[in-house]
Formats: C-alpha cells, sequence, structure tokens
C-alpha cells in the first residue's frame, strides 16, 4: 500500500511517567495536537510500545520498578520500536546522566518543570523527521502504479528473510506470476487500460495473500512475486493456484484473452532456508520461472510447480 505523510493529529505519543500530576501536565499540553496514551511505569511502557507502536515517547527518568535508562534500552533491541523517538524528561540532569541517555538510544531530553512550548516544538520536530523519512522510505520500497512492493525492497527484505527462516530451520516459497496475452490487452484498449487491469490484478494477487508475513512484489511490467516464508510446496501451490483462480474469477474483460478474461499464469517453487547459498534468493526465482515457463507453455491460466 502506498503511504501518506501522517499528519500530527494521526501520531501516538506515549507518556510514561509514575507520578499522576506530570502525566496529567504533560497530556494537557500535547493532547491538542496529537493522540495522547499514558503509561504509569517502565514495565507498562515497554508492554504498551509493543502491543501497539507509538509515533513518540516521553519518558520520564525515575520511576520506581524500571527507570527510563532500562526502559529506553529494552525498546531500542525491539525491532518495531528501535527507531521510535524517544525524548527523556528529567528533574535531575548531570553530565553523567545525559551521556547515559545517549549511550542508551535517546532521541532528546527536556528538564522538568517542562516549559511546554520547547516540549511541543522538539516533539513536533522529532514527528516531523520520523514521518517523512516514513513517508520516503514507503516511496523507495513500493511501485508507484500498482502500491505493491517493488525490486528494491525484495533486495532489503529477502537476505533478513532468509536468515530468520533459516534459523527455525524451515522452508521459503517463491511464486512468480506473468499476465496472459497482456501485449494483446495493450494493443486492443491502449496502455492507460493496461495499467487499470494491472491495478487491478496486482489488488488481487494482495488480497489472495493473507499471511502478514507473506509479500507480493511487482517484479517487471506485468510480473509479480510473491514470496512466503514458513511454506512447504503443497502451500506454496495451494497459494499459487488460489491467486490464478481469484484472477480468472474477476473476469476482467479481455477480449483476445483466453476465453476472453484476463487470466495470469503462476509457477512456484520451494526450497529450505538453510540450503540458499546466496542471499538474494536468485536460484529459487529461477526456478520459479522455469515452472511459470511450463504453465505458459502447456496452456496458460494455471500454476505449476
Ligand atoms: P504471455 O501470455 O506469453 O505472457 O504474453 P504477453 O503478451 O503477456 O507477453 P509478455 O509477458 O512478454 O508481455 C509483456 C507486456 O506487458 C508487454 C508490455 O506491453 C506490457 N507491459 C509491461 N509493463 C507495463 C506497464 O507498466 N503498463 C502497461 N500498460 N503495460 C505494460
Ligand atoms: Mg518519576
Ligand atoms: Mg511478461
Ligand atoms: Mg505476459
Amino acid at each position: 500500500m502506498l503511504a501518506k505523510i501522517k499528519s500530527f493529529s494521526e501520531c501516538k505519543v506515549l507518556i510514561v511517567d509514575d507520578e499522576i500530576a506530570s502525566r496529567i501536565l504533560l497530556e494537557s499540553i500535547l493532547e491538542s495536537f496529537v493522540v495522547c496514551q499514558t503509561a504509569s511505569s517502565g514495565r507498562e511502557a515497554i508492554q504498551k510500545c509493543r502491543q501497539d507502536v507509538p509515533d513518540l515517547v516521553l519518558l520520564d527518568m525515575n520511576m520506581p520498578d524500571k527507570n527510563g535508562l532500562e526502559v529506553c534500552q529494552a525498546l531500542r533491541v525491539f525491532p518495531e520500536t528501535a527507531s521510535v523517538p524517544i525524548i527523556f524528561v528529567t528533574a535531575t540532569m548531570d553530565v553523567q546522566v545525559e551521556n547515559a541517555c545517549w549511550e542508551v538510544g535517546a532521541s532528546d531530553f527536556v528538564m522538568k518543570p517542562v516549559n511546554a512550548s520547547t516540549l511541543t516544538h522538539r516533539i513536533k520536530t522529532h514527528l516531523e523527521n520520523k514521518t517523512r523519512t516514513e513517508y520516503l522510505e514507503s516511496m523507495v520500497y513500493h511501485d508507484q502504479l500498482t502500491g505493491l512492493y517493488n525490486r528494491s525492497y525484495l533486495a532489503k527484505e529477502i537476505p533478513k528473510t532468509i536468515k530468520q527462516v533459516a534459523r527455525d530451520k524451515d522452508s521459503i516459497g517463491i511464486i512468480v506470476i506473468d499476465i496472459d496475452r497482456f501485449k494483446l490487452f495493450n494493443d486492443n484498449y491502449g496502455h492507460l487500460d493496461g495499467d487499470i487491469c494491472l491495478q487491478r490484478v496486482a489488488s488481487i494477487i494482495e488480497n489472495t495473500v493473507k499471511r502478514p508475513k507473506d509479500a507480493v512484489i511487482r517484479f517487471g511490467g506485468e510480473e509479480f512475486l510473491v514470496i512466503l516464508p514458513y511454506v512447504d510446496e503443497t502451500g506454496a501451490g495451494f497459494v499459487a493456484e488460489q491467486i490464478v483462480k481469484a484472477v480468472s474469477k474477476a473476469k476482467i474483460t479481455h477480449e483476445y484473452g483466453l476465453d476472453g478474461i484476463v487470466t495470469i499464469s503462476a509457477g512456484y517453487a520451494t526450497k529450505p532456508a538453510r540450503e540458499f547459498i546466496d542471499s538474494s534468493a536468485t536460484s529459487l526465482i529461477k526456478e520459479a520461472d522455469m515452472a511459470l515457463f511450463e504453465a505458459k507453455d502447456t496452456g496458460r491460466n494455471q500454476a505449476k510447480g
């Protein structure tokens, strides 16, 4: 999905402070421009951050269970919270504490009693940086026509996927998909309608592939790649067939297509992640591509493994 830049009013800020009066004060400063959530202990803060990742954390330094430094350190370990801006709010600040804050991964700090204007400006600056970075990342890793992931995303993610699945001694499946007789579609209806057809097929594939760990990538012009971590040959074949069926069921008119509709062909292959010799999955993609060739060669509108 293509992202847009989040506005401040869509951003969630988690206020962490063991004193209720501090939480109320901070909330009263922030609630006019962001969505506020609160936690009254370090443990609760970590739990809330993992359940629902906030856009920024305002973190009290001195708390009875886990202090701010420990909370910050813990949040930096989890991939989903590793880059969330964390601003320390502290009454005591000397050089040692200041250095300790930076060392555990603080993004900034403000002094208690807080100056509302300084706090607001600091939060807005960090949120602006974060939302812009997220937006740019989304542009870099998504195809602008279909909203699917692109090849840059594949290059970035596949080595991580292989590593993770190898650790769990499991397999990865890859499906390569190509629209049937698409050149004839363009020739007959024009490139703009061709683009709309590509968007529709992309969205059907995306809606058929349901597990959050799976990724659908626009691999080339009218070619798509589906990455299925933790899937065996039977599973990959099942998903590939579901996709082929879903596209033909949509009955997108194509005068020169098979049975007058748009269809796709798919090839799939799986491999234990430990057996990958390269970190880019090239050999498995090639294997799936060979199967796609067979699907094309033996009639189209089908999946072959
Ligand atoms: P086959 O059944 O063998 O796959 O036949 P085909 O006509 O689909 O052949 P091929 O896969 O080689 O065709 C690719 C066509 O996809 C050529 C090009 O016109 C079209 N195409 C590629 N990218 C785009 C795009 O971004 N927009 C549009 N409209 N068409 C595209
Ligand atoms: Mg405190
Ligand atoms: Mg093609
Ligand atoms: Mg084609």
